[in-house]
């Protein structure tokens, strides 16, 4: 089985160690959310956490996210102190035994949704993107130069009459929900009125004005090349995680959502500490990537997985599945995950716990009564984590008879 883990966000989640122990995972997920992104996270601060996840009988499995500074990100003047400062942050996690870290390389933006409470048939919530609402946002809100050259004709002109539709409390909506709400509990951005977001979200994107994907991709191959050795050498598994969405938004370049992206980098420092998260959320959502085909591609170099799954629609919107519906296939990506794990166990490979979180969730039941984080609902994750532990079980009693 793979490694059953839970996403934590630390003191300020609504949901608590003790309780996330009833839920029966083994592992938890977290990151030092408190430590400005730039800094070392210290010994002793890595450990206060690992402390505390070891006193509800769990383990510190994934560290999600070491989060990379824009600078590196842009190349900034600011890049070597500050890639520096990551590979401090990784001797420390390595020597308070942390061996898994996800991260990535996305500017400005991590995840993109225009709806957090999209109602479903069943009366369950879902997270949403709606295409010509995120055209509303960048070629209306945001006024970016180039937006419309950027998307489908039709797009562009569905996108200005529904602007002009907009009540100024839509779009204040909108405004806090692309920028707000999903990066707010991820990346600590954060800004008192809409206005404010915009400008301090326009500032970040100008910082990419020079740069396209041959850029980034420099940027981060420079970064992988000072980090990745560090990383071997304090016995680290490096997983960079998927652009979610994958695609080209808001005119910056996005080097991580397709089979050919991937590739790419795990070529560009050909180590084995340079791995993948394989979300297949994220990846689910570009109709160009055929999960399973991907998985049984690259799966030596996965050590961390996010299941969940889209549904995606013709006209390029898409919302979450549930986990075992949508385009993504779960089935078949877990039954590749455990016969890699067979693998890994019967080579003597170390790295074979393979953690694993459901990502995402419906809201559902009583998750309407709770604060959760967007996208982090204890119900919704709670059915999807029994689903796919159910699903591992059925797989494996197949695997073990058949073999
Ligand atoms: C969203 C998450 C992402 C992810 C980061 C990893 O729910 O999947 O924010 O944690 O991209 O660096």
């Amino acid at each position: 089985m793979l490694e059953k883990t839970w996403r934590w966000f630390g003191a300020n989640d609504s949901i608590s160690l003790g309780e996330i122990r009833q839920i029966g995972v083994e592992g938890i997920v977290t990151a030092l959310h408190h430590i400005p992104n730039g800094e070392v996270w210290s010994c002793e601060e890595i450990n206060r956490v690992k402390t505390e996840i070891e006193q509800h009988g769990m383990r510190w499995s994934v560290v999600e996210s070491l989060p990379v500074h824009e600078e590196i990100k842009y190349g900034g003047p600011d890049r070597d102190r500050l890639i520096e400062n990551y590979k401090e942050s990784l001797i420390n996690l390595g020597k308070c035994g942390i061996d898994t870290i996800c991260y990535n390389f996305m500017p400005v933006i991590d995840w993109i949704r225009t709806d957090l409470h999209h109602k479903l048939d069943n009366g369950a919530e879902s997270l949403y993107f709606d295409f010509v609402e995120f055209v509303v946002f960048d070629r209306y809100i945001l006024n970016r130069v180039g937006a419309e050259e950027d998307y489908p004709e039709e797009i562009v002109e569905k996108a200005k009459s529904r602007f002009l539709s907009m009540s100024s409390l839509e779009k204040e909506r909108l405004v806090d929900t692309v920028i707000i709400k999903t990066q707010g509990f991820i990346d600590g951005i954060t800004a008192d009125d809409p206005n404010q977001a915009i400008e301090l979200f326009k500032g970040l994107l100008k910082k990419y004005d020079h740069i396209d994907e041959s850029g980034l991709r420099h940027n981060l191959k420079h970064f992988l090349e000072a980090i990745i050795p560090v990383a071997e050498k304090v016995g680290i598994n490096m997983c960079i995680h998927p652009d979610d969405p994958p695609m080209k938004v808001l005119g910056l370049p996005r080097i991580v959502g397709s089979y050919e992206d991937i590739c790419w980098i795990l070529d560009a420092v050909d180590s084995p500490a340079n791995g993948l998260t394989f979300c297949a959320g994220s990846l689910s959502a570009g109709a160009h990537n055929n999960l399973t085909e991907m998985i049984k591609s690259l799966v030596e170099r996965v050590y961390f997985v996010h299941l969940r799954s889209t549904e995606l629609r013709e006209n390029g919107d898409f919302y979450e599945a549930e986990h075992l519906k949508g385009r993504a296939n779960l089935a078949e990506v877990v039954r590749e995950l455990l016969l890699e794990q067979k693998s890994r166990k019967n080579s003597g490979r170390m790295d074979f716990r393979m953690p694993m979180r459901v990502d995402h969730g419906h809201r559902m039941l009583h998750d309407f009564n709770a604060n959760h984080n967007p996208g982090y609902p204890l119900i919704g994750r709670l059915k999807g984590l029994a689903e796919i532990t159910g699903l591992e079980m059925g797989i494996e009693l197949q695997l073990d008879n058949f073999s």
